[in-house]
């Protein structure tokens, strides 16, 4: 496979079966064309940031490496969030959700359109999602064995 770019993604849920639908997130990004899963960070439960009240959330990051461009990952990521129910048209900024996923960082780039900022603007406020890509950047890369 063409190999892509590095691509870190936060994946969040506080409604229904927030472990389920992490998992059916991780299985679903890892069979993206172009796209390998690298390496997952430990799942973790988090206060909810933000002034709308709502339960606790799982998040977790995993690294890609992917050909897709940010563009088009973004529109695949909005794909599978809505297989989980979720409707973005309904759903308040900040509020809960059944799925959330974020593209924090993209390789090297910096992008800047109306509906993509990448790096993700927070990530230096998000305490969980710096543990996470820290937690990654230690662990051996998966699915390297023979090359
Ligand atoms: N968008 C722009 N840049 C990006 C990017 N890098 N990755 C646009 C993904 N999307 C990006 O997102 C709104 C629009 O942001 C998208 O259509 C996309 O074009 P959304 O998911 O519909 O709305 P949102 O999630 O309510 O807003 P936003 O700004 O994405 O918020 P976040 O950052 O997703 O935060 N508390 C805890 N403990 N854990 C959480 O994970 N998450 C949120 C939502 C609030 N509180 C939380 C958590
Ligand atoms: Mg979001």
């Amino acid at each position: 496979m063409a190999k892509g770019e590095r691509v870190y993604v936060a994946l969040g849920s506080n409604l229904e079966d927030r472990a389920a639908h992490l998992a059916y997130a991780r299985a679903r990004i890892a069979a993206l064309p172009g796209t390998r899963l690298l390496q997952q960070s430990a799942v973790e439960e988090t206060a909810p940031l933000g002034a709308v009240p709502q339960g606790a959330y799982l998040n977790q990051m995993v690294l890609l490496d992917t050909t897709l461009e940010p563009g088009e990952l973004l529109a695949r990521l909005h794909a599978i969030e809505a297989e989980r129910g979720r409707d973005r048209r309904a759903g308040v900024r900040w509020g809960p959700r059944t799925l959330d996923l974020d593209i924090v960082r993209y390789g090297n780039r910096v992008v800047r359109e109306p509906e993509l900022t990448i790096p993700h603007p927070e990530l230096p406020n998000r305490d969980f999602w710096l543990r996470e890509i820290a937690e990654l950047d230690a662990l051996p890369l998966a699915g390297r064995a023979g090359g």
